[in-house]
């Protein structure tokens, strides 16, 4: 084989190379979801870093009857890995802080810490990454706030990126 030849098949290797890993990220969203304000650890969390929390799945109908089973972290869990005022701290003042959640369409949705908590109550509220085994796609993930317990599914935000802890009081 001339140099020319050897050239010309390590070129094409490398640009099919290029293509495929292009084209097996395509459609894969990569957006991460952080989690700031008052906090004692700001974090930026991928679907990834999902497996060092314990693993919860709960299955709901959606608005079709159809039921589907959600998969992730319940949000108390990663508000406590920024160290936010749960459990025994959460009271006095801390009782007035908010958790406000923002999804890559700008709509926004918000929880009260105590409704969140576990020492308030036994409802889950679950940051989901997979549906029925599956990574959530483009339009509702990577992450998905699911909450079995409210009567319409306004706040299951989709597209979730940012997740801000603040105090409603001045
Ligand atoms: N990011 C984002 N999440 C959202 C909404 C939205 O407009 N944007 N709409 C909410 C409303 S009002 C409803 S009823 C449900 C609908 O969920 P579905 O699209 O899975 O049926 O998504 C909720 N999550
Ligand atoms: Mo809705």
């Amino acid at each position: 084989m001339n140099k020319l030849k050897v050239f010309a098949r390590s070129l094409t290797g490398s640009l099919l190379l290029l293509f495929s890993s292009a084209f097996s990220s395509f459609g894969q969203n990569t957006a991460t979801l952080s989690i700031a304000g008052e906090v004692a650890t700001s974090l930026e969390l991928s679907v990834q870093d999902f497996a060092n929390f314990k693993q919860i799945s709960h299955k709901v109908k959606d608005r079709d009857g159809k039921e589907h089973e959600f998969s992730g972290v319940a949000l108390i869990e990663i508000l406590k890995k920024a160290g936010v005022t749960t459990g025994s701290k959460l009271r006095g003042e801390n009782l007035t802080k908010y958790v406000l959640i923002t999804a890559a369409d700008s709509y926004e949705v918000l929880y009260s810490l105590a409704e969140i908590d576990p020492e308030f109550t036994d409802q889950l509220i679950l940051i989901a990454i997979q549906k029925d085994g599956q990574q959530l796609t483009n339009g509702e993930g990577p992450f998905r706030i699911i909450t079995p317990n409210d009567k319409k599914p306004a706040r299951w935000i989709r597209e979730l990126r940012s997740i801000k802890v603040a105090f409603a009081k001045n």
